[in-house]
């Protein structure tokens, strides 16, 4: 339990309700809400709702406060979740990773933000010069990625349109020496389409002075050359003037309109106005022996354009991301000489997703959350079954619900969604959004967390021959299948990426390697989208699950941005589908609370005047049970090697009050003897 909060302010840990119903959990996080308290835990897991305000909690002084503590001797914090993770390395060498989740603007980005500065904050007491560059190089590069990925949205006017992973390597000393970062699904179509109130991604209107040159300070710190930053804007600038780009016909004959544009983008992209005219118009096709180039129907025109303006911009945020890591990457660590290399990774991902209309986006980032979830419910669960199983205590199995069915329903080989979409885009010839429909419904008619209009046609919610529902862990979507082939496909013309390939400005030139094969040459189809995400959302789970994980669970508690609204059911559906119940009752079943021998005793000491102020026993294991046995409470505690297992809440919450009044006692005892009333 945590310090230093009274009760006014609600239950600091959700394992300690009295019941666990939806109603009290719901309660107890409205009134901490209302009180301030922005964070709460579950045992180890931090749950934070977004306070839309801003808090004095982070400063320097908040920092001393949990520097080196134990999760509960403070009040819930991020912070202690950073230093438990960073302990966690430091002392045993594990690695860790925080995982943040919630939905858009919960306040993820934000709290991964805090965590790596409560980072930088403890480490490198010794100044050493190095090791504070690799610190400003992490941290400034969250502000470039930020205003190349993230964007304003109708839910957060700072939207994370990407999702990232970092890894923060730290050396035997626990001072950070370099990172890595992984980004996942950059919305790219938002290059060209925007919902309305929403725009396209910062970078593209940072032109007022003052944000243009933090971006541009912050790659400069990091490494980048002058000549990589300006081939950056004038990518940026390349996409706005596409998106001005408009087609016609005459005859038969497809022209660009605005042809001033052309000569001003090549320009921009160091190359021939003819080679851009060509590529936009033309694409070259190899029929058997001969190449030709065919001609581009307005329509062909125009999805080429778009398809050029998203991959630009895709190739150019993954490019960045790869040379943040060319230059944090830790180069020349000899494990011999420095020790274990450790790391704490930090997850900030997008959350579940339900909009009006859903698309391939959020099938993604639903299937993501699936994954995640599936990791939170075996790692929380064989951890404590490992723990049980360590310090020799048997365990009980705990009921939940098991979301692996839904990843299977996604991912499975040749049964799978996944499989099935791509297996039509494979067809020849005219394939549809209709056609994909059609094969899912044959192939899952059984599926329990599946449906469509014509497996159940009377159900009105869906569209015949348009929409398909999922019955995810957190709640049903319906998604509509317009437009999964061609996000799919992902296609971008050959002609593109030989454009691009032969620019003479070399960075750019470097982005496109695969530019340099020749019609002839290529031959190998790229992956599809869904491939390569699937791919690397299970690389992802398997980096975190051989991790030790801590998670942050954030709740967004209104859709107004205010910092006084608690949106009951709004929140409510947030704590169901983060499994938030689940996760307390999980913590309950077996032993809520935990803690090793000597910091027991050191706490709890006072209470009986066997170990007060220091025992004679022959172990501390042996004391802990003597002062649990005098205050009544051996039946509800296990004893494991190295640590005390308490079942219920309520005795944990017997001894804090019985410490709070020893501790008093003795207050008000040395007083006297100091007035010299004793
Ligand atoms: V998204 O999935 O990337 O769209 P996030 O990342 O979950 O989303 P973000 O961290 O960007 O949300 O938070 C949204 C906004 O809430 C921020 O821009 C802040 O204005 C506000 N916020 C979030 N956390 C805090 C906080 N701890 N203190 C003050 C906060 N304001
Ligand atoms: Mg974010």
């Amino acid at each position: 339990m945590a310090e230093h909060e009274s009760l006014e302010y609600g239950k600091a840990d959700f394992v300690l309700l009295d019941n666990v119903s939806m109603e009290e959990f719901m309660a107890n996080l409205k009134l901490r809400f209302e009180k301030g308290r922005i964070y709460s835990y579950i045992g180890e897991v931090v749950v934070s709702v977004n306070p839309y305000r801003a808090m004095n909690i982070y400063g320097r002084d908040t920092i001393e406060q949990y520097k080196g503590r134990e999760l509960y001797e403070r009040p819930p914090h991020l912070f202690a979740i950073a230093d438990a993770a960073y302990k966690a390395m430091k002392r045993r060498s594990k690695d860790t990773c925080i995982v943040i989740s919630g939905e858009s603007g919960a306040g993820k980005t934000e709290a991964s933000k805090y965590i790596m500065q409560y980072i930088a904050a403890i480490t490198n007491p010794n100044q050493r010069a190095e090791v504070e560059r690799v610190k400003n190089m992490l941290l400034k590069s969250n502000c470039v990625l930020e205003a190349f990925g993230n964007a304003k949205t109708n839910r957060n006017d700072n939207s994370s349109r990407f999702g990232k992973y970092m890894d923060i390597n730290f050396d035997f000393k626990g001072d950070p020496i370099g990172g890595h970062i992984n980004n996942y699904l950059l919305e790219k179509s938002r290059v060209i389409f925007q919902q309305e109130g929403e725009r396209s991604f910062h970078s593209f209107y940072q032109v007022d002075l003052a944000d243009f040159k933090a971006v541009a300070d912050a790659m400069k710190v990091i490494g980048f050359t002058g000549d990589e930053i300006q081939t950056v804007y004038k990518i940026v600038a390349t996409i706005l003037h596409l998106g001005n780009l408009t087609f016609g016909v005459d005859g038969d004959v497809t022209l660009i309109e605005n042809s001033k544009l052309v000569s001003v983008i090549k320009d921009l992209l160091s190359t021939k106005e003819e080679n851009v005219q060509k590529a936009l118009l033309y694409r070259t096709v190899a029929t058997g022996r001969d190449i030709i180039e065919k001609q581009h129907t307005e329509q062909e025109a125009s999805y080429g354009r778009d398809a050029l303006a998203k991959a630009m911009y895709e190739r150019l945020f993954c490019w960045i991301v790869g040379r943040i890591n060319d230059i944090i990457e830790v180069k020349n660590y000899n494990a011999n000489v420095h020790g274990k290399n450790t790391v704490i990774g930090v997850l900030d991902i997008y959350g579940f997703e339900i909009f009006q209309n859903n698309s391939f986006e959020q099938f993604c980032i639903n299937y993501c959350n699936e994954k995640l979830q599936q990791l939170f419910i075996q790692l929380v669960l064989k951890q404590e079954q490992e723990e049980y199983q360590r310090e020799g205590i048997p365990w009980k199995h705990i009921d939940y619900f098991n979301n692996q069915i839904i990843v299977d329903l996604v991912e499975q080989q040749h049964k799978g969604i996944f499989s099935v979409l791509d297996e039509a885009c494979m067809n020849v010839g005219k394939v549809t959004d209709e056609v994909f429909l059609q094969g899912l419904n044959g192939k899952l008619a059984k599926h329990a967390h599946y449906t469509s209009r014509k497996l159940s046609p009377t159900d009105k919610s869906l569209e015949f021959d348009r929409d398909f529902r999922i019955k995810h862990y957190a709640g049903d979507v319906v998604y509509s299948v317009v437009g999964f082939i061609d996000k799919n496909k992902d296609t971008l013309f050959q002609d593109f990426k030989r454009l691009l390939y032969n620019s003479s400005n070399p960075v750019l030139k470097g982005m496109w390697p695969e530019g340099k094969l020749s019609i002839t040459e290529v031959t190998k189809r790229p992956l599809t989208a869904a491939t390569l995400f699937k791919n690397s959302m299970i690389s992802l789970v398997e980096n975190l699950a051989c991790k030790e994980p801590y998670y942050v669970r954030c709740i967004k508690p209104n859709d107004v941005k205010s910092p006084l609204l608690f949106e009951q059911e709004r929140c409510r559906h947030q704590v169901e589908y983060l499994g938030l119940l689940e996760n307390v009752r999980v913590r309950r079943a077996g032993f809520a609370y935990r803690q090793t021998y000597p910091r027991f005793l050191q706490r709890y000491k006072m209470i009986s005047e066997f170990t007060w102020p220091n025992h004679d026993l022959a172990s501390d294991k042996a004391a802990v049970k003597s002062l649990l046995q005098v205050c009544g409470f051996d039946h509800d505690v296990a004893y494991g090697k190295t640590k005390v297992f308490i079942r219920t809440p309520r005795t944990l919450f017997c001894l804090e009050e019985q410490r709070a009044e020893m501790v008093q006692r003795i207050v008000l005892f040395l007083q006297k003897v100091w007035r010299g009333t004793i």
